[in-house]
């Protein structure tokens, strides 16, 4: 495939190489010219010298699989069997034919590697070319000397990381932590190694240390001059005027005249110039005026529109290069200013201060380069479905691949962004310290266009671990001093120079959790991870308490879909306490929390707010439900309180394999309960009822940058559906704001009552329409006389699957519908049917089903 691609790419290429002096060939436009060398590969396990076929873009794991030589590592305990992969050394080999006009025609070619994993010899024809290091940057090879005519081998030597890691482990006489890694202490290798930390195992994804080409290999040939790169930033905007500015960066390999150009879709705006190039590297400047621009906005407070940019390089005949970018014009700042609590921190989007709504993500899939475009569009749409307006890409992973961020940039979903470092601390000898430099620069330019893009953050937690796991007190006072001087040299100078040299209007934050200035985070000002429910065993009123000013992680654990787990388990293996769902939790903590297991603290919690079940299906059940109430707490007292607090990211959205964890959507894209109440706690408008000083009290919150006006109705009414309480307040709720619109002494609404069997409605209507509505509990659910009651259920076909409607006569809570084999979509879930009333709920599925029938129904009262 490759050979007869190459060949004709390269005829095309030639006959514009020849065509040169005189007038441009059609076929010439847009050089240079690209190749993929992806086919034909085959790999071999060093010393073994049996050659296997593998896939490249591709990873080890994946290819050993293909080829039969391994089990499923996400089944059962499968995962056990293939550690010792890590320990091998494995070789990538392919061929590739050449012409020889290609070696006489262009002044530059280069093979280009978007992404080794990690440790690479590479040899073009038994000649080493490149030592490669680092999983998170691409390596650009001249090679015009080491090709031959006719055929090309490249081979590539993959050194075990572990292997690696470890003899530059047994270089220091002390310890670097590294917490979440999933293997005994003192064999803790990853923080030596530019390479994912969660492939080492973290406490919600497997142990699968890589190897392989796990990005694209490209041939690409060009002559006279290359646009390198583009940087765009937005200057200043408003709805009248905005100005954007940037630079050009092109390569040239002859000094001259060229032309460069730049049209902006849609408007007329754009420039056109005659240059002169050095040879080398090239910087154009350029800045323009967009008249009545539309701006870019987050999802649900506008269209995050985008303009295509398209540039394009000339000599005095022919054009050269283009380069097409699809930018946001809009300003974005982080605002810190001191206030009555301390600091400030919030995001403030052309002029507007946005509270943030979100998560944590992790990439979806462990074996990373088998994450496709479709995985990342799951995951954007659970985002965006869910109301969010925020992801963090979390710094114990990778930086995404550029898809990612275009979908952000389409979908207004602002990304905080860390570097890859989490919950450790880095060697500083100056190899590796150059070696960050280089990933921080060679990232930060890859992502810096993305409208979406909003933050850079150092790392996730390595500040919080030196002052609160113990780390600065390790060491003796010498080592102490180099360990703290690396880390300031990464995340105080490295990491933020990068970021001031080639994306300098973006916000860096050093570390997260952190607050202003530098210090330990306090609530009062910065970011917080707020840990102590969960790991603090605090109870979810917690989240109500002292609310930081932006959250960017909180969380609860639960249980995937049974759908999920009978894909990975058998039925011997269905209890919480089994060798296999033991395996699976993560959530263990040798090196703080010694005796700590994820599946005893679901069990603890769902004691303390439910009747654990015996069966194992309705354990998986409540402990979604569980998970559903700390999100749905959480994101609600987080809103309510703005504009002290500007952000809510709760941990995490996906998972990287079929786990019990933290995340709300799992492996296979099914929607966890919480999942569904965290898009009802992210509406734009929201109502939110409390019990709290003995008042119950109604907040509203719009974030919307209107005022928004209606009539609250507000009732008690018992599980039987008797009223005894209701009024209808009008109500205004300022634009982005957050407000009390209706109290009472629960005494006087609930008059002597017994609560645990009494709820407390809120419907926000306006303009005849609900635009939001919520309930309150007075009890923990285990104190709730949930009556016996009759679930009726009807259905009309629609043109994806089925209109659902679900009734009860009495009040039914946690409604969960299921298909018998977990397959559609349902666009409601896990909600309480009020007493007498009924819930219209599509089905999206294309297999054919007798509803009424078929359906599987279960509640909280039938436990
Ligand atoms: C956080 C993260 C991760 C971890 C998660 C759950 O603090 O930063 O390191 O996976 O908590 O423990």
């Amino acid at each position: 495939m490759f050979q007869k691609k190459s060949l004709l790419g390269m005829l095309f290429f030639f006959s514009g190489i020849l065509m040169f002096s005189g007038s441009c060939k059609e076929q010439f436009e847009g050089a240079p010219v690209t190749l993929e060398i992806n086919d034909n590969w085959e790999f071999s396990q060093a010393g073994t010298d049996e050659w296997m076929p593998a896939k490249v873009p591709g990873t080890v794991h994946s290819d050993l699989m293909a080829n039969g030589v391994i089990e499923d590592p996400y089944y059962r305990m499968n995962e056990d069997d293939v550690q010792w992969i890590e320990d091998e050394d494995w070789i990538y080999r392919t061929t590739f034919n050449v012409d020889e006009s290609l070696l006489s025609g262009p002044d530059v070619i280069e093979l280009v590697f978007k992404g080794l994993d990690t440790y690479a010899d590479v040899f073009l024809n038994d000649t080493k070319i490149l030592e490669a290091d680092n999983m998170f940057v691409g390596w650009n090879v001249d090679v015009r000397e080491h090709l031959v005519e006719g055929e090309n081998e490249l081979r590539i030597y993959f050194h075990s990381p572990v292997k690696e890691g470890m003899k530059k482990l047994k270089q220091l006489d002390y310890t670097l932590p590294a917490v979440n890694e999933q293997a005994p202490e003192g064999e803790r290798t990853n923080v030596f190694t530019r390479k994912a930390p969660f492939h080492y195992g973290w406490d919600w994804g497997p142990r699968l240390v890589t190897s392989g080409i796990w990005k694209p290999v490209e041939l690409k040939a060009w002559s006279k001059a290359v646009i390198e790169d583009v940087y765009v930033q937005t200057d200043q905007a408003d709805e009248q005027t905005a100005t954007v500015s940037g630079f050009m960066t092109i390569n040239a390999t002859k000094s001259g005249k060229y032309g460069v150009e730049m049209e902006l879709d849609g408007v007329p705006e754009g420039f056109s110039k005659n240059v002169e190039l050095k040879q080398g590297t090239n910087k154009i400047p350029f800045k323009l005026e967009v008249n009545n621009p539309k701006l870019w906005w987050t999802n649900r407070l506008g269209e995050p529109h985008l303009y295509s940019f398209n540039f394009s390089l000339k000599d005095e005949i022919c054009l050269l290069d283009t380069y097409q970018l699809n930018y946001g014009i809009r300003t974005l700042k982080l605002v810190q200013e001191p206030d009555e609590t301390g600091h400030t921190f919030y995001f403030e989007l052309n002029g507007v201060p946005v509270f943030m709504k979100g998560a944590n993500v992790i990439p979806p899939e462990t074996l990373t380069p088998l994450i496709t475009e479709q995985r990342y569009q799951q995951l954007i749409n659970n985002a965006v479905e869910a109301n969010m307006n925020m992801i963090r890409v979390w710094g114990g992973a990778i930086y995404g691949d550029n898809y990612l961020y275009e979908l952000c940039d389409e979908n207004g979903i602002l990304v905080w962004q860390d570097f890859m470092f989490a919950c450790a601390l880095q060697p500083g000898d100056e190899d590796h310290l150059e070696n960050i430099r280089k990933e921080a620069e060679y990232n930060v330019k890859r992502l810096r266009n993305h409208p979406s893009l909003a933050l850079w953050c150092g790392n996730n937690e390595n500040f919080h671990g030196w002052h609160e796991w113990g780390w600065k007190d390790m060491y003796e006072p010498d080592v102490r001093d180099f360990v703290w001087n690396t880390y300031e040299k990464i995340f105080h100078e490295i990491l933020p120079n990068a970021v001031e040299k080639y994306d300098p209007q973006r916000a860096y934050w050093p570390s997260t959790p952190m607050s202003y200035g530098g210090t330990k985070a306090d609530r009062k000002s910065g970011d917080e991870h707020d840990w102590t429910i969960w790991f603090g065993r605090k109870p979810f009123s917690a989240f109500e308490e002292d609310v930081p000013r932006f959250v960017s992680e909180y969380g609860l654990q639960s249980f995937p879909s049974m759908h999920t787990i009978r894909r990975f388990s058998e039925k011997q293996d269905w209890s919480y306490d089994s060798e296999v769902m033991r395996h699976r939790q993560r959530g263990r903590m040798p090196y703080i929390r010694p005796g700590f297991d994820g599946n005893d603290m679901i069990k603890w919690y769902m004691e303390q707010y439910y009747d654990v079940p015996d069966s194992f299906e309705n354990f998986v059940y409540v402990s979604q439900l569980l998970q559903a109430k700390a999100y749905k707490t959480a994101i609600e007292a987080h809103r309510r309180n703005k504009p002290h607090c500007m952000g809510s990211l709760y941990w995490q959205l996906n998972d990287c394999w079929p786990a019990i964890s933290w995340s709300t959507v799992d492996y296979y894209g099914r929607w966890k309960a919480a999942h569904y109440f965290v898009r009802e706690a992210n509406e734009p408008i929201m109502v939110s009822p409390v019990n709290e000083d003995g008042k119950v009290r109604v907040y509203a919150v719009n974030d919307y940058l209107q005022s928004i006006s209606g009539e609250l109705f507000v009732k008690l009414i018992d599980f039987e559906g008797k009223v005894l309480y209701s009024e209808k307040i009008e109500a205004e709720v300022p634009a982005n704001s957050s407000k009390v619109v209706f109290e009472n002494g629960l005494a006087v609404i609930a008059d002597g009552q017994e609560l645990n069997s009494l709820l407390f409605s809120v419907e926000f209507q306006s303009g005849g329409q609900i635009i939001a509505d919520n309930l309150l509990y007075f009890e923990r659910s285990k104190a709730l006389e949930l009556p016996e009651t009759k679930i009726e259920i009807s259905s009309v076909k629609t043109p994806d699957g089925y209109s659902v409607t679900v009734s009860s006569e009495k009040l039914a809570k946690n409604v969960f519908l299921d298909t018998p084999d977990g397959s559609g979509h349902f666009s409601d879930n896990y909600f309480d049917i009020l007493p007498g009333e009924s819930v219209v709920v599509d089905l999206k599925t294309d297999k054919e089903l007798d509803v009424e029938n078929d359906l599987i129904v279960n509640t909280l009262n039938d436990l």
